[in-house]
């Protein structure tokens, strides 16, 4: 069976309903270090659980014969910038838990979740590459650099079959983000709803590289059921759906609210959202395991209008 650890997060939440509803909600063990969402909870096994505790993770692996480990606990990169030692545990203890598990032969296969937050204010901006320069300024971007080096080392050495992506914003309605910089991009359309204007914490002219749920949902089930023999990259891949600044996600929602009013008002998130690509180049990607988009800003638009509205 499955484990996913940090199950009520932005992304570990919708991933834990989708792969219940694919593999049955038995299958699937949700576990997160505070109970989650009506939803969530009701959907199938829960246990509370530390990320950082290697004895109880191996407790909950051997109960449940634990096949597959999604490790989808962390700090995102705001929240990281005022806790960084507290971000460095649990970013990377968590992953030398998990990893060290299938070294054992405790589980056979390991999905880790990495961010366009490795690439850095001197990587190339425009379709960053798989692979080029990283200089991470960001706390939560060195624990995931550092993170993609060891997956590929555990990969190496052991024959450790993990799995990644770099994750671009995401997008989602079902679930709030959790201390991230591309939040904005999720606030907004309740703002939207709720007040008919938003006060972006990102200037004009912020092009981040974003992906709707969906999609990176879909992604990350496809990556984990690819023959291993597929993979060319072990550290972790570039991947990619749509690039766009504050000002396009509100000409999408002026389309719906004519009225809607957008302000900008930048804090110390714009220093982060600035060291990051502007778009990436996700061919190995495509290449690899036939990755293809399918939600464009104009799709996430009338989405989270329409499913924040009900
Ligand atoms: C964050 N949502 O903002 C995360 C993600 C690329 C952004 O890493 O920190």
């Amino acid at each position: 069976s499955i484990l996913i650890i940090g199950a009520c997060g932005q992304i570990g939440t919708e991933l834990t309903m989708a792969l219940r509803e694919q593999y049955g909600n038995d299958s699937v063990i949700a576990s997160d270090i505070r109970e989650g969402s009506d939803g969530l909870m009701d959907s199938g096994p829960f246990e509370l659980l530390d990320a950082t505790n290697y004895e109880a993770i191996e407790d909950v692996v051997m109960h449940y014969e634990i096949e597959e480990i999604y490790l989808m606990a962390a700090m995102l990169s705001a929240t990281a910038e005022k806790f960084p030692m507290r971000a460095w545990n649990l970013n990377m203890n968590s992953l030398f838990n998990v990893l060290n598990l299938a070294k054992e032969k405790k589980i056979d296969k390991i999905f880790w979740p990495s961010s366009i937050a490795v690439f850095g204010p001197n990587t190339p901006k425009d379709e960053t590459p798989q692979h080029t320069l990283m200089e991470p300024s960001t706390v939560y971007g060195i624990s995931k650099q550092s993170g993609e080096r060891w997956c590929e080392y555990y990969f190496k050495k052991f024959g450790v079959d993990v799995r990644s992506i770099r994750y671009p914003g995401l997008i989602s309605w079902k679930t709030q983000p959790g201390g991230g910089t591309t939040d904005y991009a999720v606030e907004i359309y309740h703002e939207a709803i709720k007040n008919g204007r938003y006060k972006s914490f990102l200037a004009k002219g912020t092009k981040l590289p974003m992906m709707f749920m969906d999609d990176a949902i879909r992604a990350t089930i496809s990556i984990m059921e690819v023959k291993p023999e597929k993979l060319s990259i072990r550290s972790s891949y570039n991947l990619s759906a749509m690039s766009f600044a504050p000002e396009e996600i509100a000409e999408s929602i002026k389309n719906h609210f004519p009225d809607f009013e957008m302000f900008y008002n930048p804090d110390f998130r714009q220093q982060i959202a600035n060291s990051w690509p502007s778009s990436i180049d996700d061919s190995k990607a495509v290449e690899d395991w036939w990755w293809a988009p399918e939600f464009n800003l104009e799709k996430t638009t009338m989405e989270m209008l329409e499913n924040l509205s009900k």
